[in-house]
């Protein structure tokens, strides 16, 4: 009795001494010794196109969440499908992911340069992190280490993927279950200073909000009224865009912020912000300024997120493409 005890505490701490192993292997520089020239190698290709491409910094910050919030940051987001394989990438939640290519392109540069080395997870975290500072965005440091994942899923995804329409709870739960808490959520939701939608992501709250013809009553009947008008003209409008932090979604400040008090936020998941008050006691605190205390707060957020469940050391591999897992 008792030594099963006693070998259960040591078989829980050799669990605990690992994961705390893991997790000390991403780094700082990771590709130093073995590819010293792979973090210049992103941070130039995003500098050079990035002025072609601004939206892309949007895109990939986005694609990097998605790819944390499924099986951890492992690339798997990356994937294509298979024969006998739905990937994450056919979801609903990554219909509408961009910057494949771009990514794609880094990658080809980094083979050439080591190949089998930098993994497609970190060229996904740095690709982002560098693209978002070139627009002008927050600085965030990118500990580098993490390995590819050999499966993607799409029904993965829209398990954990918050929806746009997820409500409060729904939104805790996922974050929270990967560590994340309302502080990580309410930042990093403010990714979405940033960037477009397409009008199906929201469209029940003009049209039909609870199967009746409806309106949700917690976006501001004017601006409604005026994406009605002007950009979502119809329920089944799948194709046009809409800024989601409109005048300023170039510019990575506090307006989205703003725009949730005023009953603006695009989504049934930002206006749901506002409903709790200790994620609208945040956001009155942000708003506060200065933006530098944004961007310090929004930097911690995503280091965390960018550690989510990755995988290290020897587990998963080091892609040779990102779409496809090595044979
Ligand atoms: C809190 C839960 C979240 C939900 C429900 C959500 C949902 C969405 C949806 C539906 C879109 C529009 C897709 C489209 O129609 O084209 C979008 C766009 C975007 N999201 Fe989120 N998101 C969430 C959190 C985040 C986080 C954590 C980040 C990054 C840190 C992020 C960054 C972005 C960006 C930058 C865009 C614009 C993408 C582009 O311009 O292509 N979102 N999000
Ligand atoms: C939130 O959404 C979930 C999933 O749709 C639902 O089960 C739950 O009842 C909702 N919670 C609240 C408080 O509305
Ligand atoms: C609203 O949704 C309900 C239930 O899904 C559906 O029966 C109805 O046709 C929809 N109405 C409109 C105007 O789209
Ligand atoms: C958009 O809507 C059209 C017409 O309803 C449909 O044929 C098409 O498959 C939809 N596209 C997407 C990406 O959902
Ligand atoms: C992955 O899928 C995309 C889109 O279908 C395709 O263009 C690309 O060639 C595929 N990549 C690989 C390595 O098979
Ligand atoms: C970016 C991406 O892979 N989009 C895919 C999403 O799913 C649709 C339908 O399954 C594909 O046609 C897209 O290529």
């Amino acid at each position: 009795m008792g030594s099963v005890r006693f070998s259960g505490i040591l078989l829980a701490s050799c669990f605990l001494a690992i994961l705390g192993l893991s997790e000390a292997q991403l780094q700082l520089g990771f590709y130093a010794k073995n590819c010293p020239k792979a973090e210049k190698i992103v941070e130039d290709f995003v500098d050079e196109h990035i002025h072609n491409a601004p939206s892309v910094a949007a895109a990939l910050i986005r694609m990097h969440f998605h790819d944390c919030f499924v099986r951890g940051c492992d690339a798997s987001v990356l994937l294509n499908s298979t024969s006998s394989n739905q990937a994450e990438k056919v979801a609903p939640p990554n219909l509408t992911l961009r910057g494949f290519n771009f990514i794609d392109r880094i990658k080809t540069l980094l083979e050439a340069e080591c190949p089998g080395v930098v993994s497609c997870a970190d060229v996904i975290a740095l690709a982002a992190r560098d693209s978002i500072v070139a627009t002008g965005g927050p600085f965030w440091k990118v500990p580098t280490g993490r390995r590819d994942g050999v499966i993607s899923r799409s029904a993965e995804a829209l398990a954990n993927i918050p929806a746009p329409t997820s409500n409060f709870t729904t939104l805790q739960t996922r974050f929270g279950n990967l560590g994340l808490d309302l502080k990580d959520l309410v930042l990093l939701s403010g990714a979405h200073t940033i960037g477009i939608s397409h009008c199906s992501s929201f469209s029940n709250r003009l049209y039909n909000f609870t199967g009746v013809g409806d309106q949700d009553p917690a976006l501001d009947k004017q601006y409604a009224a005026n994406l009605k008008a002007n950009k979502c003209k119809s329920s089944s409008d799948n194709t046009t865009i809409v800024e989601m932090d409109p005048g300023s979604h170039r510019t990575f400040d506090l307006s989205y912020y703003t725009l949730l008090l005023k009953r603006r936020g695009l989504f049934q998941s930002d206006a749901a912000l506002t409903t709790s008050s200790t994620t609208l006691n945040y956001i009155n605190q942000l708003l506060k300024g200065p933006l530098q205390n944004f961007y310090d707060e929004f930097a911690k957020s995503m280091e965390k997120m960018g550690r989510v469940n990755v995988k290290t050391g020897s587990a998963g591999e080091i892609r040779k493409q990102c779409a496809v897992v090595n044979s």
